[in-house]
């Protein structure tokens, strides 16, 4: 029975989530408009762009759209622990540009405005693998920029000393609850850290709803990195060190968003957490690597 109940909801999550690359014919910022030590105008060409399922329809009947799938390591979970929705954490889409240089550019867009969370103080950004073992090496947040300028104030990078991100089986739930670290090491903090240019993050100028990142090329392997990455938006969790959270915490104490899930419904400790499945950038993967975005996934 569970595991007929599982394919359903991997297949529904897997059929609303859309990745595609974007091509535009605007011209690229050339490489003598960037600085290596601060960020600038975001290119628009070779965009790969992330849609996230949204929830503003289903939040009245207090319950998520779909997309929610803890056995993957996808949540879908923009509310609070009365099922009340929190619009300016749910992502709605995502996208990432390497053609600068100097630096990559994420930009994460929400169905309200930031502003409306300051509040509730959540922490968005992006986790990564870097090494292509399923197992993620870092994840970068940043608390809601105060304005327009790119600033590295509030951005964080953290890293892990255990090299255990995901326990037994990565991305995938442990059988047994893990004693993994999760993202227990400082990398960067404001400007604090090795390299004080590393991250950057601000308001886009053009939308409220839209949060910029920008952190250095060199920390991915430059043009040719490879890496896996998946964004997050985090405001009931934010304890780093519960990641991966399906290992850390059981489907029961996590509760779920989706009514149809019966007697999991609702949302329980794990509340307040929005992510899509994980991509690739640099790469297309050639064998199975658990949690991809559909595009992604190898057929047997
Ligand atoms: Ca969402
Ligand atoms: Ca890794
Ligand atoms: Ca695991």
């Amino acid at each position: 029975m569970k595991q007929s109940k599982f394919s359903f909801l991997s297949a529904a999550a897997i059929i609303t989530l859309l990745v595609m690359a974007l091509g535009s014919f605007s011209q690229p910022v050339m490489a003598a408009d960037s600085d290596p030590n601060k960020p600038g105008d975001i290119p628009t060409i070779k965009t790969q762009t992330v849609h996230d399922q949204t929830n503003e329809k289903t939040a009245k009947d207090k319950t998520a759209f779909g997309g929610d799938v803890f056995g993957l390591g996808w949540y879908e979970r923009p509310f609070d622990q009365n099922m009340g929705y929190l619009p300016f954490m749910d992502i709605a889409k995502i996208l990432m540009n390497r053609e600068d240089p100097n630096w990559v550019y994420v930009q994460m867009f929400m169905v309200n405005p930031l502003s409306e969370g300051d509040a509730s103080k959540p922490l968005y950004g992006i986790e990564m693998d870097t090494d292509l073992d399923n197992r993620g090496e870092f994840i970068l947040l940043a608390s809601t920029p105060k304005g327009t300028e790119w600033s590295t104030e509030g951005v964080m990078i953290m890293s892990n000393s255990d090299n255990n991100m995901g326990g037994i089986k990565p991305v995938l739930p442990d059988t047994k609850l893990s004693d993994a670290k999760g993202y227990d090491k400082e990398v960067f903090n404001s400007g604090k850290g090795d390299d004080p240019n590393l991250a950057w993050a601000r308001i886009s100028p053009k939308d409220p709803k839209c949060i910029q990142f920008a952190f250095k090329s060199s920390f991915i392997g430059g043009a040719k990195g490879k890496f896996i990455w998946m964004p997050w938006a985090l405001v009931g969790v934010q304890d780093l060190t519960k990641f991966e959270f399906n290992d850390k915490f059981t489907r029961e104490e996590a509760g779920s968003p989706l009514k149809s899930d019966g007697a999991t419904y609702p949302l329980k400790s794990l509340w307040g957490v929005d992510n899509t499945a994980r991509i690739p950038s640099g790469f297309v993967p050639t064998g199975n690597m658990p949690g991809l975005a559909e595009p992604f996934q190898i057929k047997p």
